[in-house]
């Protein structure tokens, strides 16, 4: 008999409500939930990999140990001690911080993973913890962490009602949102113009999102950071009335005067005027709100560009207002749940033992982990941990990490593919995945565009004999910290459904229980984004400084001098059936052709003798890669783009879909010493290149 399914999608940030209509334990269908509460139907060309994923005769089902003759199937029971009983051995003959620890993205996109992973991560003790948040998103926890005293404590764009967009280096067409959980972004832009809303794109290549936008600003990659400036000194200029709990706004002139629109102009090529109409317009619409992510986060002045939008929006009177940039409040407390008060001593702990490069939230920036590995002395890391990540293709340099990788004494892999990274594991743990487990968006709910709630159950039981992800960490983390009594009862107890009641209860909304939560197939819309401001502030004087010292020093040092850069600058390029790396073995979403091209623009590629379709080299300082061109104006001229999370052309991977449709890795090209000098984030954008016919 045919059955229906719902749930929600994990795949990406968006959070769809997906109808799954199945027989026994085969899918027949994945379609769009239209009566989710939050996604009214809408998926994207992803949400089918999730079938894709479970029937992958790919997907690693048993734990896996390296031998001199190949991989080996091996029992949980054996693979657990095995890997203790190494990285126990490496430890006490090199120190703790002997081990490193990488974990990936979609531990956020997992239940398990966010109750359990940073329970088993600290029990092994060790400074080197790296994830794929400083390839990311650090720069808006490191503002917020200053500004509003919690690092998870993330304002989002009230999308649904505001009347002017203002949108630095995102593309949420086709990444469908991200510090923005909001599915069915197509129509919600559709929406925001057919109210009479504005949207407005600053973006060095015409995206799909500038596309529909009713502007597109040309930018030079990593130029934000003065237009940004310019903006802010434009705002003071108007004299703005704020609420008493911020402090500090008599030093913002002083700092932010010289951003004028003319300096502005010789750094950006942008018009004095458009600029200045930009800030009229945004001071004039009822709501306005000002928003950046991965083009402006990953730069070298990331965390500055963050900061300044979060002044933006502050100074223009939208923070904490509907329509404006919003902090959600969702049934589960995540914010409260993690935060001492006072926590910008989160910051700087301690430094990376090559480099020297600050700590943040208890990680260290993932542009140094291959050369903790591969720098001898003191310290020096010797057995890897990677979770849920594939760095060799998500990282800088990623050449440099394989040739790191390999040099350990020691590497476990917890993941469901023998990808490009955990081919260097000598054992590989596979959880369970996807259809098979149970979900609820811990994570994504923090920072949702609506306040929803949504429980998913598992629609297939897992493989026999398999376990889930948070039965890995337990299990793991039960063999590096000795267990008293206490421990263990406590532990029977803890498992993810009871862990949710608990929490649920303790949250914000009165009556709402997983029991309650498990009726309501298709969610709970529990309403728009509530102002919360000052009581949710975690500062130690319940304000929010405008100018912390740290961000206003490196804004006084920032240099004005060079003007537009003469290199061709590299950047990046989301694709819609693309996510990240480890999309690419379901055939229904790599058919259709080579997608991993390099797009040029016209002038750009005539200079260099470079036609439409031909293969072309690229090369940087760290590497290089041969491709195809595509010739386009929707590149702005001295800037090209080319996709991430390709390049399956490794030896010894095991996804065959993947390795037919290789492609080249975008991070054998970008560099582990361009980096956003305050936070250590990755600065992926802007890297200089050269481009020449291949051969
Ligand atoms: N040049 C460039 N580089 C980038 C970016 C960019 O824009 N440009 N984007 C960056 C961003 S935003 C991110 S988030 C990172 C992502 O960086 P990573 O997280 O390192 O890379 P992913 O490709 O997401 O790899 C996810 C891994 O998790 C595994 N996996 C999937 N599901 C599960 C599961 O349920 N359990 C476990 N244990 N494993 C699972 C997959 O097999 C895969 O190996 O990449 C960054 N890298
Ligand atoms: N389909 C799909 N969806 C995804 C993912 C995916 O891989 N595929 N990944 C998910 C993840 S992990 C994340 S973090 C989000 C990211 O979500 P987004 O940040 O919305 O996605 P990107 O496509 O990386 O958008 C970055 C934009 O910045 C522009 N840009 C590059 N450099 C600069 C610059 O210096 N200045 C300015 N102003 N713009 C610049 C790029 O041209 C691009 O349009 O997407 C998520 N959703
Ligand atoms: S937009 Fe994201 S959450 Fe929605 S169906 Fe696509 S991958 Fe899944
Ligand atoms: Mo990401």
């Amino acid at each position: 008999m045919i059955k229906t399914h719902y749930r929600t999608c994990n795949l990406c940030e968006a959070m769809c409500g997906l109808e799954i209509e199945y027989e026994h334990n085969h899918v027949i269908s994945i379609k769009g939930d239209k009566e989710d509460q939050f996604s009214q139907g809408y998926i994207c060309p992803k949400a089918v990999a999730l079938q894709d994923i479970y029937e992958d005769p790919d997907r690693l089902r048993k734990p896996l140990m390296k031998t001199d003759s190949g991989w080996k199937e091996i029992s949980w029971g054996d693979a657990f001690d095995e890997v203790a009983s190494q990285l126990k051995s490496i430890q006490s003959k090199y120190g703790n911080d002997a081990v490193g620890i990488y974990q990936g993205n979609p531990n956020v996109h997992n239940l398990g993973a966010m109750l359990f992973g940073s329970t088993f991560a600290r029990s092994i003790r060790t400074k080197n913890k790296f994830s794929a948040t400083s390839a990311d998103q650090l720069p808006h926890h490191f503002v917020s962490q200053f500004m509003l005293g919690h690092l998870l404590l993330l304002p989002v764009p009230d999308i649904d009602r505001t009347d002017y967009f203002l949108v630095f280096g995102a593309n949420p067409l086709v990444s469908n949102g991200s510090m923005m959980s909001a599915a069915g972004m197509p129509k919600r832009l559709k929406q925001l113009k057919a109210r009479g809303g504005k949207l407005v794109v600053i973006d060095p290549r015409k995206s799909e999102t500038a596309q529909i936008a009713d502007q597109h600003l040309f930018i030079q990659p990593g130029k934000d950071v003065y237009l940004l400036a310019g903006i802010v000194n434009l705002l003071l200029q108007r004299d703005p009335e704020l609420p008493d709990y911020y402090r500090s706004l008599e030093q913002l002139s002083a700092v932010f005067s010289r951003f004028t629109p003319d300096l502005v102009h010789n750094l950006t090529g942008i018009d004095q005027n458009v600029i200045k109409k930009i800030v009229v317009d945004f001071c004039k619409a009822d709501s306005a709100v000002c928003y950046g992510r991965m083009g402006v986060s990953t730069q070298q002045h990331g965390t500055l560009c963050q900061y300044l939008i979060y002044l933006i929006n502050m100074l223009s009177g939208n923070f904490d207002k509907p329509g404006g940039f919003m902090v959600p409040t969702p049934a589960i407390d995540v914010v409260k749940a993690t935060g001492p008060k006072g926590t910008i001593k989160k910051f700087n702990r301690w430094k990376s033992r090559v480099k020297g490069l600050p700590e943040f939230g208890g990680e260290l920036p993932v542009v140094t982990m291959a050369e903790e590995i591969l720098t001898s002395g003191d310290g020096q890391i010797k057995a890897m941990i990677t979770n849920a990540g594939n760095p060799i293709l998500s990282t800088p340099n990623g050449v440099q990490l394989d040739k790191a990788f390999s040099s350990l004494d020691f590497m476990v892999s917890i993941d469901i593919y023998l990808n490009e990274t955990t081919r260097h594991a000598d054992i590989i743990l596979p959880p369970a995945t996807g259809l098979e487990v149970e979900h609820y968006d811990l994570v994504f709910n923090n920072l949702a565009v609506r306040n929803i709630a949504k429980f998913s159950d598992r629609l297939f039981s897992p493989a026999d004999g398999s376990l889930e992800d948070w039965q890995i960490f337990k299990e793991l983390a039960s063999r590096f910290k000795k267990q008293s009594l206490k421990d263990r009862i406590l532990s029977f107890f803890m498992k993810p459904q009871k862990m949710l009641d608990y929490s649920l209860k303790r949250g914000p909304y009165k009556g709402l229980t997983l029991s309650k939560l498990k009726k309501l197939k298709h969610g709970i819309d529990l309403g728009p984004l509530q102002p919360s401001f000052p009581e949710r502030l975690f500062t130690e004087d319940k304000k929010i400084d405008l100018a912390p010292t740290i961000l206003i020093e490196s804004l006084k040092q920032l240099e004005t001098a060079k003007g537009i850069s003469k290199d061709l600058l590299l950047i990046g390029r989301r694709q819609l059936r693309s996510n990240n790396s480890w999309m690419h073995n379901s055939q229904r979403l790599v058919k259709g052709g080579d997608r991993c091209t390099l797009f040029i623009n016209e002038k750009d590629a005539k200079d260099r003798r470079i036609e439409d379709g031909s293969k072309v080299t690229v090369s940087s300082r760290v590497g290089r890669v041969d491709l195809k061109a595509k010739v386009t104006n929707e590149m702005g001229q001295g800037v090209v783009s080319v996709p991430h999370g390709w390049g399956h052309n490794r030896t010894n991977t095991k996804w065959a879909v993947a390795e037919a449709n290789a492609g080249v890795s975008l991070n054998d090209l970008t560099d582990e010493m361009m980096i956003d000098h305050i936070s250590g984030n990755a600065a992926f954008n802007g890297v200089p290149v050269d481009v020449m016919p291949a051969n």
